[in-house]
């Protein structure tokens, strides 16, 4: 594995910084108090290539690798946890699993759309009752001709609302049976196909949340990715792949944190010194940059074993669950270092904090990478 950022990443990292330096570091503040998503900045995004970064120029992506995807990932979460997360969310889930799973059609049909920007990607696992445990889902398709009915309801959909089109896992077999699940693609305005904002998250509040509701949704059985049955294994190989995406982020939203900590302890001063020459907080910086660096590395080398089509289930659940981790880490000792500013908007050591903790959460917590890993390991 090489440790040097290859040129392409170069270029995407100075692309990435210039543009949310522009368009969303002067908003970050506004969107994350009015729990905003900003769809035009989501399309410009789309216009600087973001919102298909490994997809294939043949279906309108940019053609980079996980390590370009996970670069730029690394810049958003610096900026804006919540920005990144519908980036991420968008490219992995949603775009990713048409990508990795889709028919050549379905393919040609979607996915130009998706990296363009032109419309922005949804994916349904979750329901109000199943989050860790996916398999367990009560939303259901049953075939009718030509067509597939389905009901029930999704849960935590990022995107759910202004998403153009969704890919939703159901149940199309019998309860348990990983061979039971199917995956759907379902477009914005189809009849009893709705969805209901999720308000006052947390943190990421600059990305959309959405319940997904269906009420005899009629879908054409050509809208089935893949084999009908194979969804719940999809959905996990989306998964392994997601999460080296918000492993990535984490890193962005605990670099942001130690930058940000760097420079105040520099500029603040107690006691006739600036407060970063005093041990506990100068060790604080030092234990900072040196989880956040171990991070990047867990993160790179789960895209390295991406990129080169190794096994990476339990690479990705490494780089997840210590990077997410780390980001909350570094989110609270930021909000530590600066005391009372940093418990107020007017810096950013909050936000972060805020944002990360998603990062743990979202894609399968802390506990089911642990699960993910040590079933690997004794496999
Ligand atoms: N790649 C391919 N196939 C996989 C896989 C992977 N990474 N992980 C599991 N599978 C397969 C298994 O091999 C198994 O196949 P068989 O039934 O043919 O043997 C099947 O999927 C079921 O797997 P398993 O028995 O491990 O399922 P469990 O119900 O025990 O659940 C966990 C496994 C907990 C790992 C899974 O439910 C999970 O990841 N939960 C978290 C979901 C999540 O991340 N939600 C966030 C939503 S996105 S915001």
């Amino acid at each position: 594995m090489n440790f040097e950022k290859n040129e392409n990443q170069h270029m995407i990292a100075q692309m990435v910084r210039d543009f949310a330096e522009k368009e969303i570091l002067p908003y970050r503040n506004k969107w994350d108090n009015e729990e905003y998503f900003p769809v035009d900045t989501m399309k410009k995004m789309g216009e600087l290539g973001l919102l298909g970064i490994y997809i294939p120029e043949e279906y309108g992506g940019s053609g980079f690798s996980y390590f370009e995807y996970a670069t730029a990932l690394m810049e958003l979460g610096k900026v804006c946890g919540g920005v990144g997360l519908s980036v991420a969310a968008h490219n992995s889930l949603c775009t990713g699993h048409i990508y990795y799973h889709g028919s050549e059609e379905q393919k040609r049909k979607y996915l130009p759309k998706l990296a363009s920007g032109e419309w922005i990607g949804a994916w349904g696992l979750t329901e109000p009752n199943t989050g860790s445990d996916a398999m367990r889902m009560k939303c259901t398709a049953v075939r009718d001709g030509d067509e597939w009915v389905i009901n029930g309801a999704k849960n935590w959909i990022t995107h759910g609302l202004s998403g153009d089109v969704a890919v939703v896992l159901i149940r199309t077999g019998e309860l348990l049976d990983s061979n039971g699940i199917t995956a759907f693609i379902i477009e914005k305005g189809t009849p009893g196909f709705s969805a209901v904002k999720i308000k006052d998250k947390f943190g990421v509040r600059a990305s959309e949340t959405a319940e997904l509701i269906f009420e005899n949704v009629r879908v054409p059985h050509a809208n089935v990715i893949g084999e009908v049955g194979q969804g719940f294994k999809q959905a996990m190989q989306i998964l392994d792949g997601g999460r080296i995406s918000i492993a990535a982020l984490s890193c962005g939203v605990a670099r942001g944190a130690y930058e940000a900590s760097v420079k105040y302890a520099k500029e603040r001063e107690q006691f006739g010194q600036s407060i970063g020459k005093f041990q506990a907080i100068a060790f604080k910086l030092a234990d900072m940059a040196t989880e956040v660096e171990a991070a990047e590395l867990l993160t790179f080398q789960a895209a390295y074993r991406k990129n080169n089509k190794l096994g990476m289930t339990k690479e990705g659940a490494f780089a997840k669950y210590f990077a997410s981790e780390v980001a909350v880490k570094c989110g609270n000792e930021a909000v530590q270092i600066m005391g009372g500013y940093g418990y107020t908007k007017e810096y950013p050591a909050e936000k972060y904090l805020r944002d990360a903790k998603l990062m743990t959460i979202g894609e399968g917590t802390s506990e089911i990478q642990k699960v993910v890993i040590s079933r690997e390991l004794l496999k």
